[in-house]
C-alpha cells in the first residue's frame, strides 16, 4: 500500500451534496472507531486557505488559466506535505472535500487545461500518491445551481455558466468510469436520506477489505 492510512476524497459539481454527505461518511467512519481527519481542497492549512481565498475572490484584474492551476497546486502541495501525509503516515484515514480530480474537472474540462500539464503537475506535487476512494455526487448542474444559489453571492469559480458544470459533470463521469475500482458514483438527485443509504451501503461495500468484515 503508498501509506499507512487511508485516503478518501469526496467530488462532484457545485451544489451535489458534498458538505452534507461528508457528514454521512464522518458518521459511518465513527461507527467503525476509524480514527479520521477532515480537511478540504483549495485549503485545509492557512496558508492554503489564504490561496483559496486568492481563488475564489473575485479581482479586478482577470485570472489567467495557468495562474489558476498553479494557484491550485500551490495549495495542494502545502496542505500534502504538511497535512494529508503526515495524517496518513501516521495511520489515520482523511477524508479530503474535493482533491486532483476536480482539477481535471474544472481547470481540465471547464476552463479547457491541456490534461498533460495537469497530469505533470499531479506527478511532480503528488509523486505517486492517489486516493485510495473517491466518493462522486452526480448531479445535473442545474439542480445543484439552484441548491447551491439559495446559499447568496456566488463566488469566482461558482460564476460560471452552465455549459461550464455540465463539462464539469461529464468529466466526473469520464474519469469514473476510466477509474471505477477507485470510484463511486451515487446518485444525488435523490432525497437526502436516500442518498445517505445509498452512500453507507457503498462505502461498506468499497472499504470492506479494509474493515476485515464481509
Ligand atoms: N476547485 C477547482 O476549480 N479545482 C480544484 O482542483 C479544486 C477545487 C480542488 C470550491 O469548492 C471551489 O473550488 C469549487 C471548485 C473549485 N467551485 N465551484 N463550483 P467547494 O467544494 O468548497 O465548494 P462547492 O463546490 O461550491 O461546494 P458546495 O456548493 O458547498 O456544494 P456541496 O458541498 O456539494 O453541497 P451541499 O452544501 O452539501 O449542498 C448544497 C445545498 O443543497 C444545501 O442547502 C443542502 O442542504 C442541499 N442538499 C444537499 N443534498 C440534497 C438533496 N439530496 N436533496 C435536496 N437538497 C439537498
Amino acid at each position: 500500500m503508498q501509506q499507512e492510512g487511508f485516503f478518501i476524497t469526496v467530488e462532484g459539481v457545485e451544489g451535489a451534496g458534498k458538505s452534507t454527505n461528508i457528514k454521512v461518511i464522518e458518521e459511518f467512519l465513527s461507527e467503525k472507531n476509524i480514527d479520521y481527519v477532515v480537511t478540504r481542497e483549495p485549503g485545509g492549512t492557512l496558508l492554503a486557505e489564504k490561496i483559496r481565498d486568492l481563488l475564489l475572490s473575485h479581482h479586478e484584474e482577470e485570472m489567467e488559466v495557468t495562474t489558476e492551476l498553479l494557484l491550485i497546486f500551490a495549495a495542494r502541495a502545502q496542505h500534502l506535505n504538511t497535512t494529508i501525509k503526515p495524517k496518513l503516515a501516521e495511520g489515520k484515514w482523511v477524508l479530503c472535500d474535493r482533491f486532483t480530480d476536480a482539477t481535471y474537472a474544472y481547470q481540465g474540462a471547464g476552463r479547457g487545461c491541456d490534461s498533460q500539464l495537469i497530469g505533470q503537475l499531479e506527478s511532480l506535487v503528488q509523486g505517486s500518491l492517489r486516493p485510495d476512494l473517491t466518493v462522486v455526487f452526480d448531479l445535473d448542474p442545474r439542480i445543484g445551481l439552484a441548491r447551491a444559489s439559495q446559499r447568496g453571492q456566488l463566488d469566482r469559480i461558482e460564476s460560471q455558466n452552465l455549459e461550464f458544470f455540465q463539462r464539469v459533470r461529464q468529466a466526473y463521469q469520464n474519469i469514473a468510469s476510466r477509474e471505477s475500482a477507485r470510484f463511486c458514483v451515487i446518485d444525488s438527485s435523490k432525497t437526502r436520506e436516500n442518498v445517505s443509504v445509498i452512500l453507507r451501503d457503498a462505502l461498506q461495500d468499497k472499504i470492506k477489505e479494509y474493515l476485515n468484515e464481509q
